[in-house]
């Protein structure tokens, strides 16, 4: 992108009209008249060496071969030090810059500081190094060719246009197949090796300007803290729609590739008419709601008009200005490359170009006669009419508000453009076709989903994976996870699975243009839903839209010969970067945040088909999460459930705590109440797991399965409500009545108050009259066993049908898995066998003994009688 840097520095000066205007403050510091003085020197400077880089890239990028190629990196470590001088001259010169008085100038210096900085922040060896790494892997996307399918032997295909049209027009599973992995093979395999050290460099300028990384530097161009947070939730208020567009169009690939749609309803990359799936619109013949209905692929009228490259740019440059704005000047007519020339190699991806001269603007675009071509010419041309719109700002404010800003404005203008409406003024439409009826915009409007709601996911996905690869994410996870990481977002975000097998050999993401060509993607994102608020805005300029009348939907307003709808948007374009976006956007569109509900209100009567449709057809929209992720999802909730259970655990044991010591009614229900509600819960977090996470026992990772184990034994919290309830009441019950039991002594009769403790057990231990033991063992036997055997009974009732809700055969069986071993009954027999003689030993000594206390006491059978072992309970 030096280039395009470049662009944006340089040209300041040239002309008093529009240098950077002087303070009129007479008292302004010195200093600032000095600053003043500097920028003009810098903005001539600047954009001299601009335009000496521009030329050279532009050379290279137009014919790649090994002379342009150095020259090109010539020129940027030229103007590297151009900059690296300017940082000099600024640091000494300029210290106290941020307290300048003019909020202009300040703005001004930090703009130029970070680009100083950039250029300082490698020595001249390693800068050199860097671009010739990011040379070299631009190069080997732009010049790869892939051998066809039919021949083996016939290794000349291009992307442009030869594999691009296959994957837009072959419905062979096969055919695709294949040219999605030889491109994705012989472009990101190679690329794989240099990204590494890219990473490096990347951050390392990044952190030289004090930011976090690479991703954080990108960022910085949106101004705004919260820009991350901002485009997670655009993307969740859009998330459901494009469910929806996934699960029909998977429904309808269903119908032509059968057998590659799965249970796991992701959808194979291949299938979807573009190389990176990432807009669907050329599959809309296969997914067409209703056939018998007119569509807007014009392609075919296009190519019988005899359209070419070239009127297909005229037409655009005639919508431009019939809105009031800038006609493309001459020398873009006479400079641009419209066409891929048959000659020689040019980097084919579609670019647009300022010159810094004011008068030079190209295009480079290998256009082929399409629709969707026709979109992208206006798109380019979008970039072109905003360089025109600020080319009187100074330098350094010749740049979109943000990057999606530029992005956005040829594809407002095309949302005119595709109308049916428009498509049949430039007869692009058989004038007789009905176009205003129900089904017509349906189809119009599902053909517009498929290009701007299909592409979403992968507008956010592509930085989305670079920014976990600048912070480390992706590293720190294991040593070299590139291309699983990024399937993991593929499937994460659009529902995309690839359709062979890859490895870490590969290199995917490689095989995207702004990977290799080091350009930011997120601005692609924002573009999409900002273009949307500007096309809501400029159309109620036009008179075109109101919300209010049925007959003029947002969909199908074109803002043609509006000269409103173009002042508005000139206001806004020719501001540039010399105020915060949110200010060049509340020129534009009265708000000043970017807002998902002017895509939402275009798209509503698609949606509200869809989720009918889908209703209709049975497709539930959504797909099968991976094992990973499933696996980092589960850890989360178990760490919720934890925190959750531990502060109702706490509770419990505090009203058990109570209760256990001060027995009364109150506690006791507080107790019982609170029991209850662990039950309720446990049971919730049982449902949750068997739902979200059936297969947990299929996890990788041990520690999870062994917690998803324990909390999935639910015990006694199985029971229904009510039978909880018995079941704790009869516990309670039970456990109340042991404790709270009184007997008779055995010297005084009348007195009825002995508890087990500590009365009973000091009288077992302490006394040796025969006839007050069995007295005490027989009261305390019969009073506190004796009452409790029915409710024992239905307990034991109870409790087994717990244990067979726990898939166990009885509470035994419950109680012996919690040692979880197949073989503890028998290993607990093993042992009882082998201390049994010991035990025996035992059992005959102290017998012997205790016949010489108790004698007659002591029968043939050789057995103890119980009551003279010192110990109540035995
Ligand atoms: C897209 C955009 C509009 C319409 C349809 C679309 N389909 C897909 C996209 C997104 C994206 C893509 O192909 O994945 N589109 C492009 O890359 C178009 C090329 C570009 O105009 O955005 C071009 C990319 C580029 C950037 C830097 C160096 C080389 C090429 N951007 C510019 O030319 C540009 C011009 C001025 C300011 C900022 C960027
Ligand atoms: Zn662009």
């Amino acid at each position: 992108m030096e280039w395009r840097e470049v662009a944006i520095i340089s040209l300041w000066l040239i002309a008093c009209a529009y240098s950077f205007p002087s303070g009129s403050d007479p008292l302004e510091n010195g200093l600032e008249t000095e600053a003043r003085v500097f920028l003009e020197e810098y903005d001539r400077r600047s954009s001299e060496k601009c335009f000496k880089q521009a030329s050279a890239n532009w050379n290279y990028a137009t014919d790649i071969r090994e002379e342009t190629e150095k020259i090109k990196l010539q020129e940027s470590l030229e103007y590297a030090k151009f900059q690296k001088e300017i940082w000099n001259n600024i640091t000494t010169q300029f210290k106290i810059r941020d307290n300048f008085k003019d909020p202009a100038l300040v703005r001004t210096f930090k703009k130029i500081a970070i680009i100083g900085t950039s250029a300082s922040a490698l020595p001249e060896e390693r800068l050199k190094e860097f671009q010739q790494l990011k040379s070299t892997m631009a190069k080997i996307y732009s010049t790869t060719k892939t051998c066809a399918y039919e021949d083996a032997t016939k290794c000349d295909l291009s992307l442009d246009p030869d594999l691009t049209e296959i994957m837009k027009v072959s419905r062979d599973e096969q055919q695709l197949r294949h040219v999605w992995k030889e491109w994705h093979d012989k472009v990101g395999g190679p690329i794989r090796q240099y990204y590494k050290p890219y990473v490096g460099f990347s951050n390392e300028i990044a952190k030289s300007n004090n930011f976090s990384d690479a991703g954080a530097f990108w960022l910085r161009e949106y101004e705004s803290e919260t820009i991350k947070e901002d485009i997670e939730q655009l993307w969740q208020t859009l998330k459901p729609f494009y469910q929806q567009m996934h699960a029909y169009v998977r429904a309808k690939l269903r119908d032509t590739y059968g057998g590659q749609i799965t249970e796991d309803g992701l959808i194979p990359a291949h299938l979807l008419g573009n190389m990176w799936a990432q807009s669907w619109e050329n599959i809309y013949s296969l997914v067409v709601p209703f056939p018998e209905k007119a569509s807007i692929d014009v392609t075919d009228q296009m190519k019988q008009q005899g359209y070419t490259p070239l009127k297909m740019f005229q037409i655009s440059d005639e919508f431009f200005t019939s809105l009031g704005l800038i006609p493309m000047p001459p020398e873009f007519w006479k400079e641009s490359l419209l066409e891929k020339p048959k000659d020689r190699e040019v980097v084919c991806h579609a670019s647009a170009w300022d010159f810094c001269n004011r008068k030079d603007f190209r295009i480079k675009q290998c256009t082929v006669v399409t629709t969707e071509d026709l979109i992208t010419v206006h798109h380019e041309m979008g970039h072109v009419q905003y360089y025109l719109q600020y080319k009187d700002q100074p330098m350094i404010f010749r740049r979109g508000a943000n990057p999606g800003f530029h992005e956005a404005v040829g594809d407002t203008l095309a949302l005119s453009v595709i109308t049916p409406k428009h498509l049949k003024e430039i007869g692009l439409l058989d004038s007789s076709t009905p176009i205003d009826d129900y089904e017509t915009s349906i189809n119009f409007l599902l053909s517009m989903a498929l290009e701007k709601i299909a592409f979403l996911p992968f507008g956010y996905l592509i930085d989305k994976y670079r920014w976990d690869i600048f912070d480390g994410t992706v590293d720190s996870v294991e040593p070299s996870n590139y291309n699983a990481h990024w399937w993991k977002l593929r499937r994460e975000y659009q529902g995309l699975k690839p359709p062979v097998e890859r490895s870490e050999e590969n290199f995917d993401a490689g095989a995207k243009y702004h990977v290799p060509a080091d350009v930011e993607y997120l601005r692609y994102f924002v573009s999409k839903v900002i273009q949307f608020q500007f096309h809501r805005s400029l159309c109620l300029e036009a008179g075109q839209y109101d919300p209010e009348d049925p007959r003029k939907p947002l969909h199908n307003c074109d803002i043609y010969r509006s000269k409103a709808a173009g002042s508005k948007l000139a206001a806004g374009l020719a501001m540039g970067s010399s105020r915060p976006w949110p200010e060049v956007m509340k020129v534009m569109t009265g708000q000043d945040k970017m807002d998902a509900s002017a895509i939402r209100e275009y798209f509503k009567p698609l949606e509200d088909w869809l989720i009918l449709q889908n209703a209709k057809l049975a497709q539930t929209p959504g797909w099968q999460k991976s094992k990973n992720d499933l696996e980092s999802d589960a850890r989360s909730y178990l760490e919720q459930v934890d925190q959750l259970s531990s502060q109702k655990c706490y509770e419990l044991f505090v009203a058990e705590w109570a209760y256990a010591t001060d027995i009364n009614d109150e506690n006791e229900k507080t107790k019982l109440s609170f029991s209850l509600d662990i039950a309720k819960l446990s049971k919730e977090i049982w449902q949750n797991v068997t739902t979200t996470f059936p297969l947990w026992r299929e996890f990788k990772d041990p520690d999870l399965v062994r917690k998803f184990k324990t909390i999935t034994i639910l015990g006694s919290a199985a029971l229904p409500d009510d039978q909880y309830k018995k079941y704790a009441q009869l516990e309670t019950d039970m456990t109340k009545h042991y404790s709270t039991t009184k007997v008779c002594s055995f010297k005084n009769k009348k007195t009825c108050n002995l508890s087990l403790e500590p009365d009973l057990i000091k009288i077992m231990r302490e006394s040796r009259d025969e006839e007050e033991l069995r007295h005490v063992w027989t009261e305390w036997h019969d009073k506190s066993g004796g009452p409790i055997k029915q409710t024992y009974k239905q307990f034991v009732e109870i409790s087994n049908q717990a244990a067979k809700l726990n898939n166990f055969k009885d509470t035994g069986a419950l109680w012996l898995d919690g040692y979880e071993s197949e073989t503890f009954k028998d290993d607990v027999e093993e042992l009882w066998q082998t201390l049994k003689p010991l035990y025996q030993q035992m059992h005959a000594y102290v017998r012997a003994k205790l016949r010489n206390v108790y004698g007659d006491q002591f029968s043939d059978d050789g057995l103890i009688p119980a009551h003279l072992l010192g110990i109540c309970q035995y």
